[in-house]
């Protein structure tokens, strides 16, 4: 496609504006004229050809064009009778480079990006017409029947609407048009309208009317012109875009979209905090300060500030940009509150909403596969339990004990106002790993046994690990046990204080169980501590005062020596239903500790939520146990259904559809 623009005109109703220069080099901003604007906006658009005709101050405009240094050729053709002739003439002097799709404007034409756009991305001849402003005096109309245009002229005032000189002609309709203004130039028909030659044609040259309704697009033809639309050009440059980005990875389609917004207006982009990010999707591979740094050296963002929730509200009542732009992949799904409070917010102050088509791009989609495989490498696995409690303050874990349990700790979402409520992490529980090879909960299942449950559970999935490591085992040994689980990637070790056979707390004082005396407790922690290579391992005791009925100042005397021998977060248990003693605790340690990490495990006192737990100051929540005491009823139900029926028919309403069953696990997860 080339682009001819009409500058042989004298301009002369310009008054002292075009004593020394053509009319497009008057300056219509600070920074630009009709022209650099002009070539600029053609630039932008990837048009590299352009023709361009002149008259009197040829030289100058040849030159001023040179110093603008823009990525485009032009060819300039003098008209040289440009005092007795009309563009007609023009455009006929020019013919012989106009073999092309042509993009024809008008050297005094100013219109706004959207209204370009709109005319580059048309796949027909169009003409720009606008169907909101009242039909003017001596300026074009085009007269449209069976929605094509049939004339333009200044003449028509019937079945017309206002046009401006704005063009895009398909090479085909192009070729009848200009053969007719040839036609007209060699009967020496010169001084008219190069628009009287297609009112001729209009019939085998379709153009198509193109209405760009209050959007600015107008000539200046005069000092009054000027000052209209310098002023409407400011306020369009006054527009301003928002965009939200929530990526850690930069492609070619973020670029796509950042480019298309930053044309409607000065783009702000919104990165959402990291908090906000984990809501939604996954972890980010960037913290929020590098994702605002990278898209801050992206040319043509004018700004970029933290969106802090999922919700746009608060940015855009503090900005009230002019438009949002968004894919259109949000109008239905998970983010569909969320649109539907940014148009609503939008219509409060006047706003506009655009939406480009979302393009499902497969890059993407294998970008986004990498960047979950690097979540769950062992260093990037490890250090996000503390990155979460440093993000959100409160994570929860849900017990896996096997490949499919951790699937569905990893991918059970639940969406709730535009958020994807999910676990934060695993618990790897001693109970229901040894309950899953039908052994008792009482460290018979070995270390080299719990070790490969974790490896199934890490090839599968990338949220951060919390084991338990019951008592530790002896100090000897517990200091191999914390290097095997740092190499791996584990998260955080939970020791219990308790020493001799280890029954499974929720027997409580049933079954003799013996806690071990303070030193020896905190001996153990502090090798731990020393064996540990990395900042990001965390040992967590456990207390267990409350269970074998030690009293609270026991508990709470042992957290103190803990911490003070290293241990990174204290774990308090309880078997009652009544969360008062676990409160109490809380409330106890927070007088004195208010930084390190308190962990319960909810199982009997399970009435409480987590909102409230965090707010009494608690910050992990374990689910120790749930999917185990779920999955093995229904099995043993299935199996009793069948022994009763002699046949597996009545058990198929519980079972999962067998074609889902073989589903379930992809090739490539
Ligand atoms: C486990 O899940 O193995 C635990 C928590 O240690 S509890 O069963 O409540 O003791
Ligand atoms: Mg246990």
């Amino acid at each position: 496609m080339k682009a001819l623009i009409l500058n042989s005109g004298m301009g002369s109703r310009m008054g002292v504006l075009t004593s020394e220069h053509p009319k497009c080099m008057t300056e219509i901003s600070r920074s630009e004229t009709i022209l650099s604007r002009q070539l600029r906006q053609i630039a932008e658009v990837g048009i590299t050809e352009v023709v361009m005709t002149t008259g009197l101050f040829d030289e100058a405009l040849v030159n001023y064009c040179h110093s603008l240094d823009l990525p485009i050729h032009i060819t300039f053709v003098k008209n040289p009778v440009y005092k007795d002739t009309n563009y007609i003439y023009s455009i006929y002097c020019a013919k012989e480079y106009l073999d092309d799709d042509i993009l024809l404007m008008h050297g005094d034409l100013v219109f706004e990006n959207q209204v370009f756009d709109m005319v580059m991305a048309s796949d027909r001849s169009c003409m720009t017409v606008s169907s909101t402003i009242a039909l003017p005096e001596k300026d074009f109309k085009a007269v449209i029947k069976d929605g094509r245009i049939e004339k333009v002229g200044i003449e028509f005032f019937n079945d017309a609407m206002a046009a401006q000189p704005l063009y895009k002609i398909k090479k085909d309709d192009w070729k009848v048009w200009l053969d007719k203004i040839a036609e007209y130039c060699e009967s020496d028909n010169r001084k008219c309208y190069a628009e009287n030659a297609f009112n001729e044609v209009s019939d085998r040259c379709s153009i198509y009317p193109l209405d760009v309704r209050d959007m600015l697009c107008s000539e200046i033809d005069n000092p009054e012109d000027l000052a209209v639309v310098s002023d409407n050009l400011a306020k369009v440059n006054s527009r301003t875009v928002y965009m939200c980005f929530s990526t850690d990875m930069l492609h070619s389609g973020h670029i796509a979209i950042i480019k298309k917004a930053e044309r409607l207006g000065r783009l702000i982009i919104g990165v959402l905090s990291d908090e906000a990010v984990v809501s939604y999707k996954r972890f980010p591979l960037l913290p929020y300060s590098e994702r605002k740094a990278m898209l801050e050296n992206i040319a043509g963002v004018y700004r970029v500030i933290e969106q802090k929730e999922l919700s746009y509200k608060e940015n855009l009542e503090k900005y009230k940009p002019t438009y949002v732009v968004h894919g259109d992949d949000w109008r239905s799904g998970i983010q569909k509150p969320i649109r539907n409070e940014v148009v609503s917010v939008l219509a409060s102050y006047g706003g506009t909403l655009v939406e480009f088509p979302y393009s499902n791009d497969e890059k993407y989609r294998q970008l986004e596969n990498r960047a979950r495989a690097e979540l769950s490498l062992p260093d990037m696995r490890r250090a996000r339990l503390k990155k979460t409690l440093a993000m959100k303050g409160l994570a929860t874990a849900i017990e896996a004990h096997s490949g499919l349990t951790g699937l569905i700790a990893e991918n059970t979402t639940v969406s709730e106002n535009g958020e994807n409520r999910q676990f934060d992490a695993m618990w790897i529980s001693s109970l229901c790993d040894s309950t899953a090879k039908g052994k008792p909960d009482i460290e018979l299942v070995d270390m080299t046994s719990r070790f490969r449950t974790i490896d199934d559970i890490m090839e599968v999935t990338t949220k951060p690990i919390i084991f338990d490591g019951d008592t530790g085992g002896l100090t000897e040994h517990f200091v191999y046990t914390v290097k095997t689980l740092e190499r791996m990637g584990v998260s955080m070790v939970i020791i219990e204080d308790k020493t001799g056979l280890k029954k499974n707390s929720l027997f409580g004082t049933e079954v003799k169980q013996t806690q071990a005396p303070i030193p020896d407790f905190c001996e153990k922690i502090a090798a731990g501590k020393k064996a540990q290579k990395t900042k990001d391992f965390m040992i967590c005791a456990r207390i267990e005062s409350l269970i074998l009925e030690q009293g609270m100042e026991d508990a709470l005397e042992r957290a103190f020596a803990f911490v003070g021998a290293g241990a990174d977060a204290i774990m308090i248990h309880s078997r009652r239903k009544d969360p008062a003693e676990i409160f109490e605790f809380v409330e106890k340690f927070r007088d004195r500790d208010k930084v390190t990490p308190i962990v319960v495990v909810p199982t009997s006192f399970n009435t409480v939520t987590e909102e409230e737990f965090k707010e009494r100051g608690v910050n992990i929540v374990i689910y120790a146990n749930q999917l185990t005491r779920t999955g093995f009823p229904a099995m043993q139900n299935a199996a009793e259904m069948i022994l009763r029926h002699h046949r597996a028919k009545e058990c198929d309403d519980i079972c999962m559809p067998f074609k889902e069953i073989i589903r379930l696990i992809p090739e490539d997860n």
